[in-house]
Formats: C-alpha cells, sequence, structure tokens
C-alpha cells in the first residue's frame, strides 16, 4: 500500500516540469513567475485569490490554461471587467493569453487566480501552492505566501 501511494507519489512529481527559482523568480523555459501571493481569509471563506505576474521573454505567445491548487475544491482563472457600471468577475474559458515579449500581471482589480471551495481558511504567514500549466511551456508549482486580507486590496468589491 505504501509502495503504491509512493509510486503514484512520484508519477504526479514526473509530471511537473522541473523549475527553477532566482531572487524569487521561477523560470519555465521563456516565462519567468514573480510576486505570487495571495490574501488571507475569514475563517470558512468561499473563496480566495490568487496574484502573480508573468513575464514571457519568448518569441510565442503561450498561454495560462489552468490552475490546480489542494486548496480549494476549483481553482479558476478570472478576470475582472465593467459589465455596465458594474466590475464583474467572469472565467476565462480559454485560459490567459502571455503574449511574446509581454508581462501579463494577476494583481487584485484584474486578472486573478480564484481558489473555488476553500478547504480551510488561508493563515497570514503560512503559503498556499497553486499548480499552472501552460499550453508550451508545461507545468509548475508556484507558492503563493500569505500577505494580509488587506494586500493591494481592490477598491471595487469581489463579491460572487
Ligand atoms: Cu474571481
Amino acid at each position: 500500500m505504501i509502495r503504491l501511494l509512493r509510486t503514484a507519489l512520484a508519477a504526479a512529481i514526473l509530471i511537473v516540469t522541473p523549475a527553477f527559482a532566482h531572487n524569487g523568480v521561477i523560470h519555465l523555459g521563456p516565462l519567468n513567475i514573480s510576486g505570487s501571493f495571495t490574501r488571507a481569509t475569514l475563517p470558512n471563506a468561499p473563496v480566495g485569490g490568487g496574484f502573480l505576474t508573468i513575464e514571457n521573454t519568448g518569441t510565442e505567445a503561450d498561454r495560462l490554461v489552468s490552475a490546480t491548487s489542494s486548496a480549494a475544491k476549483e481553482t479558476q482563472i478570472h478576470e475582472m471587467a465593467m459589465e455596465g457600471d458594474v466590475m464583474k468577475m467572469r472565467a476565462l474559458a480559454d485560459g490567459l493569453e502571455i503574449p511574446a515579449g509581454e508581462t501579463v500581471t494577476l494583481a487584485p482589480g484584474g486578472f486573478h487566480l480564484m481558489f473555488m471551495g476553500l478547504n480551510q481558511a488561508f493563515v497570514e504567514g503560512e503559503k498556499v501552492t497553486v499548480t499552472l500549466t501552460f499550453e508550451k511551456a508545461g507545468t509548475v508549482d508556484v507558492e503563493l505566501p500569505v500577505m494580509t486580507s488587506a494586500a493591494d486590496a481592490p477598491a471595487a468589491g469581489h463579491a460572487h
């Protein structure tokens, strides 16, 4: 049983492309991922947000196609957009394009990762790990340090 579990774990680890972090920047092929964080939540909060910066130093566009985390039942890629006079968020069904030579920032009030159905509250000082999958660059685990609940808080409400 333990051997089976070990084999399963080894297989799971092999799926993740090796990534190299220098000074807090994770390099995944031509992508540089930095500035990751999430915000502390209240106990029993249903959702949390994830924020980070993705720089594409390559000559081809890539696309963040999915995000998963054991911290939540489902993790989605969201954008904030005006609908009439109201700022609303919605899931990006086709993922988030990272154009060649450009930097895309996921930040409060804009693009973000959305943790839906938290398995436990996010506590300041702890870390949440999210696995990001890019169309071309592959898959990487990113740790999001949990900052205060007000870290870079968006001006508009963030309600579902
Ligand atoms: Cu959202």
